[in-house]
């Protein structure tokens, strides 16, 4: 039994790496400036992880093997208090070997959000609520209108607040898909209305939060047009499920004609981009 169990042990291990080694199942292609470097990143660890990985369900297949039940009177248990050395030393190089992936990591994932948008983002803001997104666009003159979690009133559609009477807001839009344009880097200013949302969209490799009571930025550049998926990746409530939006890649001019329409143009034209966009193809 003892060797069947260590045969069992060595067949789920190679079959859970050739999951990983026959790449079958991968992330959908990226679509941001700095995926590569995320993904480069993320391979390294997943290698590191699987010898690991590898390495100890051999050896627990092996003392299986080893120590199995042979039957015999004379194979008595016997007690052993460890090794204290060797406690050290695989702590030690587990230690070593974590710590330098997450120092590896850190920078691409610093640059992401501990720094400040470069010159010249745009910038959309979001509010995520129960169980919707909402994209507040600053419109042509570039400039946010005001907001005042009081003005908010989901019967006339003033999701996040906007105060109509700021002039900055006269040509505002607001819209459950963000549209942004192609190879300008993006800044997104990130609320939530309630609980914590999270704005996902697999393509860009990067998930965050949306906290009440934070104005969370993060920026990142997106350098192919197209239509994407947005999910809220953070269980929210009831109808979690149904936080998905869609996110648009633009041409520059295409997304600038597009921003100076005002609203009721503004959604049209964004049914007419999600018809004339497809998503990407998965692979199978
Ligand atoms: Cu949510």
């Amino acid at each position: 039994m003892g060797r069947v169990l260590a045969v069992i042990i060595w067949i789920i291990t190679l079959l859970s790496v050739l999951l990983f080694v026959a790449g079958k199942w991968w992330f959908p292609e990226a679509i941001s400036e700095h995926a590569p470097a995320l993904d480069r990143q993320f391979l390294i660890t997943i290698v590191v992880v699987g010898i690991s990985f590898t390495a100890a369900q051999v050896g627990l297949g092996w003392m299986v093997w080893k120590y199995r039940d042979t039957g015999s009177s004379s194979d008595r248990a016997t007690y052993s208090h460890g090794s204290n050395r060797l406690e050290v030393v695989w702590t030690v190089i587990t230690a070593i070997v974590f710590i330098s992936l997450a120092v590896m990591g850190q920078g691409v994932w610093a640059s992401l959000r501990l720094h400040d948008a470069p010159a010249g983002s745009y910038s959309v803001e979001v509010v995520a609520q129960q169980f919707q997104w909402n994209f507040h666009y600053a419109g042509k003159d570039g400039i946010f209108g005001r907001t005042d979690p009081n003005l908010i009133d989901d019967s006339a559609t003033n999701y996040i607040g906007l105060d109509e009477t700021d002039p900055n807001a006269k040509d505002d839009v607001t819209h459950t898909v963000i549209a942004i344009p192609e190879g300008r880097p993006i800044e997104l200013i990130l609320r939530s209305r309630d609980v914590i949302h999270n704005f996902w969209v697999p393509q860009l490799r990067f998930k965050q939060d949306l906290v009440p009571g934070m104005n969370i930025r993060v920026h990142f550049t997106a350098n192919r047009p197209g239509k994407y998926e947005l999910a809220c990746a953070e269980l929210c409530g009831q109808f979690h499920y149904r936080m998905k939006s869609f996110m648009l890649v633009l041409p520059a001019a295409e997304h600038e004609a597009l921003m100076a329409l005002p609203q009721d143009q503004f959604q049209t034209r964004i049914t007419e981009l999600l018809a004339k966009y497809e998503l990407p193809v998965y692979q199978q």
